[in-house]
């Protein structure tokens, strides 16, 4: 007999952690709910008393350090290097000197990869990434192999997306310069076995090399314990500044490398025939750092360390499971990643009917709910499984059950909605190309209209909701349609557009489109609507951005969608100017 459990009993206990006060942001509504914030993976909210500190700097110290000798210079000096000393504490490093501060884990990595590359590579050697590997983590790889002759290598993953140790260590030989992984995976949450991937390293003599921008925020991290060559961090994924970072190296590599930037404080001596160069960590950070950054970021480990990494990590821990658990109850929800240890975040894609990524997002945005969609920098990992894109929800201190609920019930919403359009809506293909009329007599005519209509939609989610609407009624686009010519890229969907002169009036487009994500086949409905049945003078002339960002398009879209639909706009102006052109040298209308 099954015995089922209320969902209450579900939930995990009251938290040991309650620390959402500290954070400002939740004072405020986001589209009149209050937030529900899944993205720390992306970055982390800050805490009272990291904007404090950062204010304090400037409102009490600011001045450029390591320079001046006067009262503020010298405090802003102490303040950024107690800044170091507490990141080195907090690592577990007994040497400052191997903390350098850099802008983030990119620029940790890149640093690593031209500087230890530098000293190390040569044609015919080997640097061993993974396949979950961040982009951060593979590009300045691939600039440094490529431009030393050597070889990237890559560590196969199973389907549950754990590496494949066995195959880790048939990739390892004496040509392996370099191992580069990351602890624990922004994509799909997993962790790696860093110990002893870093022993293995060893053994055959490459250098190990760690992406910890994921690890940092929600695990103790024990650098002696690890035994890495290097270790890269962001600040603002744990809970500090944004423009800061911390690169840890073993003081015996970062004595050997090559500085990586030449500039002010890298420096012992400067001749225009010879430099001497700093000792550590300066000779790696030329220039003026971001001082309040670092002040900023020593704030944030102090008040984690207050908290205790350990009861983060429970309390992460719980809550990750809790999530994992009520993501059962959406339909036809599937969890990409599913190893056995797991933190920090859970990706996953809605199939049968099939929903894009993209357009979940925009949805759960409407509810208040903050997640990434796409494909997190991962691309090859994407590629391994064979999808596009995830939604991934990722956790930070301040999440609680009720985030966890909140986003399954937005979740249970969108499949509600959707089933009942599948089913509302006859499937309909279309076998023949019939191009829509036009609209109106002009772009600008139909503009005005439609800017009337969006008049009377008070907020974003109204919007939101008229232009899937729109894209609902698109005309059916025929399969003979979907070819590589009439693929536009740069979309983020796939999106195909056909078209033609009208066959009567040849200065006129006619032309439709089609998408799998339904956001971009709203906007290819707003498109069709201004422009197929048009003189393409008249697309031409049209002011396109001012329409978008009166309709409030630029406000609301991320980066990304907005220039997919700027690649939209760019095929149909092109389509338009070969009409022109064409027009100009035919002269029959
Ligand atoms: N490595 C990993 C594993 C990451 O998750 C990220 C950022 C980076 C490197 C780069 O960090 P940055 O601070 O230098 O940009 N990851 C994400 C993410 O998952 N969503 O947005 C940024």
């Amino acid at each position: 007999m099954s015995v089922t459990v209320p969902k209450s009993e579900l939930k995990p206990a009251a938290s040991a952690l309650d620390v959402r006060s500290d954070f400002p942001i939740f004072d405020q509504l986001v589209r009149g709910k209050s937030l529900v914030y899944l993205d720390s993976g992306a970055t982390t909210q800050k805490p009272r008393p990291v904007i404090d500190a950062v204010s304090r700097y400037y409102e009490t110290q600011n001045a450029n350090i390591h320079r001046g000798n006067y009262q503020l210079s010298i405090e802003a000096t102490n303040a950024y290097e107690q800044a170091r000393t507490k990141i080195a504490a907090f690592l577990k490093v007994s040497d400052t000197s191997e903390i350098i501060f850099t802008r983030g884990t990119t620029d940790g990595i890149n640093l690593v990869a031209s500087s230890l590359g530098r000293l190390l590579l040569k044609p015919g050697d080997e640097v061993v990434i993974s396949t979950l590997e961040h982009h951060s983590n593979i590009v300045p790889w691939q600039l440094a192999c490529e431009h030393y002759g050597a070889k990237l290598k890559v560590i196969p993953i199973n389907d549950a997306g754990e590496l494949l140790l066995d195959a880790y260590q048939k990739l390892l030989s004496p040509k392996t310069k370099i191992v580069a992984v990351t602890h624990l995976s922004n994509a799909l949450g997993t962790i790696n076995d860093i110990k002893l991937m870093t022993r293995l390293a060893h053994e055959t003599g490459a250098v190990m090399v760690v992406d910890g921008a994921q690890w940092i925020a929600h695990h103790i991290t024990n650098i002696p314990g690890l035994d890495v060559d290097f270790y890269a961090f962001s600040g603002h994924k744990l809970y500090g500044p944004t423009g800061i970072g911390v690169l840890y190296g073993k003081r015996a590599w970062l004595e050997k490398m090559p500085p990586y930037q030449g500039g002010g404080d890298m420096i012992k001596r400067v001749t225009f025939e010879k430099t001497t160069y700093a000792d550590l960590p300066n000779k790696f950070e030329a220039g003026t750092p971001p001082i309040a950054e670092a002040i900023g970021l020593g704030a944030a480990i102090d008040y984690v360390s207050g908290l205790g990494l350990q009861r983060i990590a429970l309390h992460e821990e719980t809550l990750l499971k809790y999530l994992e658990r009520r993501l059962q109850d959406v339909p036809g929800l599937h969890i990409i990643g599913t190893a056995v240890k797991k933190s920090g975040a859970v990706s996953f894609v809605l199939e049968k009917p099939d929903v894009a990524a993209y357009d979940a997002g925009l949805r759960l945005d409407v509810d208040g709910i903050a997640v990434r969609t796409g494909h997190h920098c991962c691309q090859p990992l994407m590629d391994r499984f064979g999808i596009n894109a995830t939604i991934r929800a990722s956790l930070g201190i301040y999440n609680r059950a009720s985030d966890v609920d909140a986003l399954v019930e937005s979740l249970q919403t969108l499949r509600s909605e959707r089933a009942s359009k599948t089913i509302a809506l006859p499937v309909e293909s279309a076998n023949t190309l019939v191009f829509p009329p036009a609209f109106g007599p002009s772009p600008e005519s139909v503009a005005e209209e439609l800017l009337e209509e969006f008049s009377y939609l008070d907020d974003w989610a109204d919007r939101y909701q008229y232009i899937i609407d729109l894209g609902n009624k698109l005309a059916p686009f025929p399969d003979s349609e979907r070819t590589n010519d009439n693929l536009v890229h740069g979309c983020q969907a796939t999106v195909y557009l056909t078209a033609q002169k009208h066959p009567h009036s040849l200065d006129i487009l006619d032309f439709m489109a089609d998408a799998n994500a339904d956001i971009v086949r709203g906007l290819i409905a707003i498109l069709q609507r201004l422009f197929t049945g048009q003189k393409s003078a008249d697309i031409l002339a049209f002011d396109i951005d001012g329409f978008l960002e009166k309709l409030g398009l630029h406000q609301n879209l991320a980066l990304t969608r907005r220039n997919g639909l700027a690649s939209m706009i760019q095929r149909i102006k092109t389509l338009a100017t070969a009409i022109e052109a064409s027009c100009v040298n035919c002269a029959k209308c």
